[in-house]
């Protein structure tokens, strides 16, 4: 069966009018996905380095084929967030609330497009053959944070759960934005919430690296992907998420502090402060409803193992800062493209820690790039 993607546009049922005009395409689009429900929308240009190399299922290569992305942010809400610890059972329901929600408003608006004429697929957690990641911040939704793989965004912080649809419907992209997050996560600041509250020391405390050409607060994703399989208090692991300061429900002052240390720059310090004293990042009582249960033979029973009970841990930064180990895995050390869902691929985890410990800063690939480029008679060039 020819995938959705890559099949010729349907002819064009009528509904469309004229769709010669970038920005009343990208209007209309906006228009729609808000309507449908999802918090944030932004466009990006799907740069074929944005789609992956080859499929999942049967190692198949992948062409990119479609212009654009059309990329949609959901939030998950305070109703799952604020009674949580971020790693107990109702995470489960947090993140899976949101992901069929961003599916089927992608699904049916990808639908659409497609009967108006124009090619589209939707790219949802279900299966998605574009990185989320690079489309949610080429969009302008937010920025690479902390944490490491998730862009957080200046209105509903790292809360989110991403979807997008790609077309070659003709649209106007946006631009990246800088609300000043970075400056918030990084080292002079030092917030380092996320990092200190991770329950398995997979979120990177350091400064930024170099990884596969781009700068990334990277973190140890066979930690994070461990500890979430393996987590028996809880359905896996979202604490990073939890316990940021921008992730705090309407409180007049969390609120107002927030937009100011958007504004003003010497405000950032102040929110991470007032977040700790406040106890930002710990479980509400009053806003825990559910009933933590498991299924064992069929049968509804408290959790065997437990629930992950934690609030916030305000020393455990400094004991861990000073001796974390962290792996990485560049595209070398990645499986080879070709390789599917079904193939075992050992981990060598020594390599990849020593990758980590090699990676170059962000500012020496800045100088490097500086440099002008060797004329191959010099003395030292290496070609
Ligand atoms: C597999 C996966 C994971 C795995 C492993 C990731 C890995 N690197 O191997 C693990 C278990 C670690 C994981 C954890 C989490 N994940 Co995750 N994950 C994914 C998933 C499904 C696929 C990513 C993938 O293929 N990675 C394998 C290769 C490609 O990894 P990589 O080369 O190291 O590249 C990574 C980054 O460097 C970045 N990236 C790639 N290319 C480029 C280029 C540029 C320029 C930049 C800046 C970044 C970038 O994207 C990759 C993300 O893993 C995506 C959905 C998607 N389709 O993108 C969600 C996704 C990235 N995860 C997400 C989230 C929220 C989480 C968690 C918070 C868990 C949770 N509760 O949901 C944690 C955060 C951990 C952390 N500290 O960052 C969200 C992020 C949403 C957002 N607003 O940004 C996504 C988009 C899912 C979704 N639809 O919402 N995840
Ligand atoms: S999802 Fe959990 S384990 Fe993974 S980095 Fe975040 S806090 Fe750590
Ligand atoms: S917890 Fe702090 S360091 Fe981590 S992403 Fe949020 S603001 Fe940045």
């Amino acid at each position: 069966m020819p995938l959705q993607g890559t099949r010729e546009p349907l002819a064009p049922t009528g509904f469309g009018g004229d769709l010669s005009d970038p920005q009343r395409n990208t209007d209309a689009i906006k228009a729609l996905g808000y309507f449908m429900g999802a918090d944030l929308i932004g466009i990006c240009e799907a740069d074929p380095w944005m789609y992956y190399s080859h499929d999942e299922q049967e190692g198949k290569p992948i062409a990119a084929y479609h212009k654009y992305a059309v990329v949609m942010l959901i939030d998950q809400g305070f109703e799952t967030m604020e009674g949580a610890s971020g790693d107990d059972w109702i995470l489960g329901a947090q993140s899976m609330r949101a992901c069929p929600r961003g599916a089927l408003i992608a699904g049916l608006m990808a639908a659409r497009v497609r009967r108006m004429g124009w090619s589209a697929r939707a790219h949802s957690n279900a299966h998605s053959e574009v990185l989320h990641i690079p489309a949610v911040l080429m969009a302008g939704l937010g920025e690479l944070s902390r944490i490491g793989e998730l862009i957080l965004a200046p209105f509903i912080g790292p809360r989110s759960t991403s979807v997008l649809f790609t077309t070659d419907l003709s649209l106007v992209a946006d631009k990246p934005i800088d609300f000043g997050l970075q400056a918030m996560c990084n080292m002079c600041l030092k917030c380092l919430k996320c990092g200190r509250e991770c329950p398995c020391n997979a979120s990177p405390f350091g400064p930024k690296v170099m990884f596969n050409g781009y700068e990334i607060w990277k973190p140890d994703v066979e930690k994070c992907g461990k500890y979430r399989l393996t987590n028996m208090k809880g359905p896996s692991c979202g604490r990073c998420m939890k316990a940021c300061p921008y992730n705090r429900e309407g409180l007049v002052k969390s609120e107002r502090l927030l937009w100011l240390s958007i504004d003003v720059l010497a405000l950032r310090r102040q929110l991470i402060d007032q977040d700790d004293r406040t106890g930002g990042g710990a479980r509400n009582p009053v806003k825990r409803w559910w009933l933590d249960l498991e299924i064992v033979c069929g049968v509804a029973v408290a959790p065997i193992a437990g629930v992950n009970e934690r609030d916030l841990d305000l020393d455990r930064k400094d004991k861990l800062v000073a001796g974390q180990k962290l792996a990485f895995f560049p595209p070398a050390l990645q499986p080879a493209g070709g390789t599917t869902l079904q193939t075992v691929v050992p981990l060598e985890r020594q390599a990849r820690l020593a990758a980590y410990a090699a990676a170059e800063s962000p500012i020496a690939a800045r100088r490097r790039r500086a440099k002008p480029a060797a004329s191959p008679d010099e003395p030292g060039s290496s070609e």
